[in-house]
């Protein structure tokens, strides 16, 4: 048993509150090394006769991936204290496993075992309710609809009239944005995260010159409050993009310290390294990536603190957004994090605090800073598998579920899922214009578990490659509009909205056609929907597991029943199979 492989300490993703009294415990071990493992727990304070009273339970293996099997648990603590240690066992031997380390057999003192000395209810990880049935739609402002050609700049273009640039306008605003919202209503998206609106020079708007102003191009305060109380008359939540890591180079406390240097009593709201303050070629200050126009903001600095907290609170309280999507999230400390969490959550409980952060962020999902993060590891499995080519089937399942064990379950729930931003190629692009993989993405990407967020355009199927060719203005000629692919997302989110089950209700479980074709099971008491995919560019049939084989299924997408043993599936093609025991 390869002792070097089986990993578990009593925090984050490996031992957390999932509700009152109940505790979640997840350990890993190598691949196919163990074949049981029990899970030894109790108060350690309930001892008989000089023995410690404790219990036995079986873990179950919850998945793998490359390298590791999972094995989870649920127990319920009654009086809230615990203690715990793993019986492993394979056929050659039998290991106990506690917190100072391995045993032959479990020892008779609990201070050899792991703790989880109290389970507050107040640490249950709580994402907002309903985050886990939003269906996010992201808007770039400046690219998704000229309402008002008044609030235009000075060489504002014809709308699409030429591919944008990092320093091209087209006109976008928030009037632009009211007269479609029924349009998104349309498609059924029921949250709408903008990318920043505060006064800033670029077309981005991510180099901020005043946090407490709509920027005019866009439009003003008023126009605002009239959108997000559209939005919210017809279900659709409004997140808003914080940029608090850096501020623009016009940003007024910046001015004053390029025009004053060290005798500005701005110069601490910065991390200047030296006087006087130069750009080239490279800027003597810190800034966001060596972009010299986004000099980074001293979120230790008390005045920074209370200024962007203020900026927080402000938008809540004052136009009671839903959201907060915040900008290059993981280089700004965490203290500056568990004080916004702490002040705008107790504005508003239920406001949804996400993360951008593209790597593993369990140092944010905490319960005490994000909500959940953009989960762009999921994003990247997808890309591999479902447009690339570049991983198995297989593949692709074994590092899902190790996206999946990254965090604990209750994280999993909220995760902001996307295949496409303002930062990256779309998704069409990716797939190199085959229609075929992004409805097959999509299809993935709106019945998997988390919070789906769809960029705006990829629903009518437009391209653009990276940063600035993702960014085109959207396309309002429908002639031009793939309707295809709008029905194609309309008709998953109606599924998602009506199927609990395809919106983070139930448990998950993949199962593998071998290297073209995977499936995942959502299963609840007395339903399960099979969500099948063909990732071969030809068309195949596949096996169902034994325990299948006899029902007898209705596709939820084409409306027919299912009845044979095996599910032919089209070239790129899936299925979504809901096996009812009412009917079976
Ligand atoms: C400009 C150019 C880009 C160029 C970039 C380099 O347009 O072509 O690549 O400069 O610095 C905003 C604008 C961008 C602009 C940028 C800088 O929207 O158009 O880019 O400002 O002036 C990393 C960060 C992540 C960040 C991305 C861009 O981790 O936080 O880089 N994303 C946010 C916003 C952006 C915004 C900014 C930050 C700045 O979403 O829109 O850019 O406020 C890997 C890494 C990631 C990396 C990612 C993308 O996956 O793991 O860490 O993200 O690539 O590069
Ligand atoms: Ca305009």
């Amino acid at each position: 048993m390869n002792r070097l492989a089986i990993l578990h300490r009593a925090t984050d993703n490996y031992a957390y509150v999932c509700s009152n009294y109940d505790v979640c415990i997840m350990i890993k071990t190598g691949k196919g090394e163990i074949d049981r493992i029990q899970l030894i727990h109790g108060d350690p304070y309930h001892w008989t006769n000089g023995k410690w009273c404790n219990d036995r339970a079986a873990m179950e293996k919850t998945g793998s991936d490359e390298h590791y099997d999972y094995w989870q648990i649920l127990i319920t603590t009654p009086t809230r204290r615990l203690r715990y240690g793993f019986q492993l066992s394979n056929k050659k031997e039998s290991v106990f496993l506690g917190e100072d380390g391995f045993y032959s057999i479990p020892p008779n003192k609990t201070d050899k075992y792991f703790a989880f000395p109290f389970v507050h209810s107040t640490e249950v990880f709580a994402p907002p309710n309903w985050v886990k049935d939003t269906v996010w739609y992201q808007i770039f402002p400046e690219r998704f609809a000229n309402g008002n050609k008044k609030n235009d700049v000075p060489g504002t273009l014809a709308w699409g009239s030429t591919p944008p640039k990092p320093d091209n306008f087209f006109g976008g605003d928030l009037d632009g944005i009211i007269d479609h919202i029924p349009y998104l209503k349309d498609l059924g998206i029921t949250g709408i995260y903008f990318t920043p609106l505060f006064t800033a020079k670029s077309n981005h708007k991510y180099d901020t010159i005043d946090y407490l102003e709509i920027d005019p191009q866009f439009g003003d305060k008023k126009t605002l409050k009239k959108l997000i109380d559209i939005c919210h008359k017809n279900g659709i939540k409004v997140m808003l993009d914080a940029v608090f890591n850096h501020s623009g180079f016009y940003f007024p406390p910046f001015q004053d310290v390029l025009k004053n240097g060290p005798d500005s009593k701005y110069k601490d709201w910065f991390h200047i390294r030296e006087f006087p303050i130069q750009t080239k070629p490279l800027p003597n200050y810190d800034t966001f990536a060596f972009t010299p126009y986004m000099p980074k903001l001293n979120t230790q600095n008390p005045e920074v603190r209370n200024y962007l907290l203020k900026v927080a609170r402000y938008w809540v309280e004052e136009f009671n957004i839903d959201g907060w999507r915040l900008d290059v999230a993981n280089e700004v400390d965490h203290t500056f994090w568990r004080d916004f969490r702490n002040q705008i959550k107790a504005i508003k409980p239920d406001v949804y605090i996400l993360g951008e952060i593209w790597h593993d962020a369990m140092p944010w999902l905490r319960g005490d800073q994000f909500d959940a993060v953009m989960n762009y590891p999921l994003t990247r499995n997808v890309l591999a598998l479902f447009a690339n080519r570049t991983i198995t089937s297989e593949e692709f399942i074994s590092k899902m579920t190790k996206v999946i064990h990254m965090y604990p379950a209750t994280v999993n729930a909220s995760a902001f899922n996307l295949v496409g931003s303002h930062d990256t190629p779309r998704i069409l692009h990716e797939c190199d214009g085959d229609i075929r993989k992004v409805k097959q993405i999509f299809t993935f990407l709106l019945t998997f578990i988390g919070t789906p967020c769809i960029y705006y355009g990829d629903e009518i199927g437009m391209d653009g490659d990276g940063d600035p060719g993702c960014r085109k203005c959207m396309e309002w000629d429908i002639s031009k509009q793939d309707r295809d692919m709008f029905s194609h997302i309309q008709k998953l989110i109606q599924l998602r909205k009506q199927e609990p089950l395809l919106a983070n209700e139930g448990s998950l479980r993949f199962i593998s056609f071998r290297e073209n074709g995977f499936a995942f099971v959502k299963a609840s008491n007395n339903k399960k929907i099979l969500v099948a995919f063909n990732v071969s560019n030809k068309e195949r049939s596949f096996s169902l597991p034994q325990e299948y084989a006899d029902l007898k299924p209705i596709n939820l997408y084409s409306g027919q029943a299912q009845t044979s043993k095996t599910i032919k599936l089209d070239a790129y093609g899936f299925a979504i199979l809901e096996f009812n025991s009412s009917y079976n």
